[in-house]
């Protein structure tokens, strides 16, 4: 009894000692996997460390973030599942195959909502972002902010993609989303859902014949290597969202959440501005390496588009018609200015 006495009364004097200090500013040493699926020298992987050196500098050094890339904490879905069991801290990842776990995310998948970066920029940073990831803390995941994985272009081995018809029969890899799924079958694709992580060696073994993502993640993952024509088609606007298991972030501080908050907040603007200059790039050191390129003409757009009139109106269902109108208005005025 003398022993366990004496040790509560050091932990109790530990304590006290520990809460003085802690007084102006209540973060604690923690450690945060945050992990990401594409490789470290890439957009999402530049923005990682700019995440993790923000987190390290307004926490004194207390809050330390690991990055971890290459998907070797396993691919989006499976950080997700870890997130929401509370075994990994945070993640970085697509928010088309979060639409397992929240509906309302597949508003993001609706083929041609975005003109430019300026509505995207505008709606997702704005009331109806906000509100679709606010729909996240219910599954048990906190979301900070959204960063710019980009608009998406067609690359395949087969044929240029110049017209709807190209598109026949063309194996191609979509993400784990129904509405990937069902756009690309609709268009005449032979649509295959895979992981990112199993993307290359798919591609480069033939078992599909293309993919689609914006040019940035086209260079950083050598696509370029294994695949020979580039299309571009801009068929959609897709974000990236940064995710915090919301098991573990309900045992933080208000000093801790902020930390996470505000580096999130940098990391985004910083990602944003960085995707843009390399996409920007991103065309010629394509061609530069090999790609075939062509232009999706705007006749054909439209022809897709009408193609595609039944998965909006899936999509609308999904995410429920107030969200689905108000996203239209939104994007109505924003069109007006
Ligand atoms: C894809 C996405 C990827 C993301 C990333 C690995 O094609 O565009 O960028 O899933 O988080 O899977």
């Amino acid at each position: 009894p003398f022993l366990r006495r004496s040790l509560v009364l050091a932990c109790a004097a530990a304590t006290l000692a520990a809460s003085g200090i802690a007084a102006a500013q209540d973060i604690k040493p923690r450690i945060i996997r945050f992990g990401y699926g594409l490789n470290e020298d890439s957009n999402q992987g530049r923005a990682a460390k700019v995440f993790a050196e923000a987190v390290q500098k307004a926490s004194g050094g207390k809050m330390r973030v690991r990055a971890i890339g290459a998907a070797a904490l396993g691919p989006d879905t499976q950080m997700q599942q870890a997130l929401v069991g509370g075994a990994q801290e945070m993640m970085v990842g697509s928010t088309a195959t979060l639409v397992g776990i929240t509906k309302e995310m597949a508003l993001w998948d609706t083929p041609f909502l975005f003109n430019n970066t300026r509505e995207a920029d505008a709606v997702l940073d704005g009331p109806i972002g906000q509100k679709v990831m606010d729909q996240l803390q219910a599954k048990g995941l906190v979301g900070l902010a959204y960063w710019e994985n980009g608009f998406r272009n067609l690359t395949n081995s087969t044929r240029p993609v110049a017209r709807l018809e190209d598109l026949g029969g063309i194996k191609l890899r979509v993400m784990q989303n129904n509405v990937y799924l069902d756009s690309f079958k609709q268009l005449g694709a032979n649509a295959v859902p895979l992981p990112f992580s199993e993307l290359f060696s798919a591609l480069e073994t033939r078992t599909v014949d293309g993919q689609e993502n914006p040019f940035n993640t086209i260079l950083s993952s050598k696509f370029y290597e294994v695949q020979k024509y580039l299309s571009v088609t801009n068929h959609v606007y897709s974000p990236w969202i940064v995710l915090v298991s919301k098991k573990w972030w309900d045992q933080l501080s208000k000093d801790e959440q902020k930390v996470l908050r505000d580096a999130a907040l940098a990391s985004r603007d910083f990602e944003r501005k960085d995707t843009r200059a390399e996409g920007a790039r991103a065309l010629a050191d394509l061609k530069a390496k090999g790609m075939q390129i062509n232009e999706l003409p705007a006749s054909e757009a439209a022809r897709m588009r009408d193609k595609l009139t039944q998965v909006n109106a899936g999509i609308a269902t999904t995410v429920g018609m107030d969200l689905w109108n108000e996203t239209q208005a939104a994007l109505g005025a924003l069109r007006k200015k």
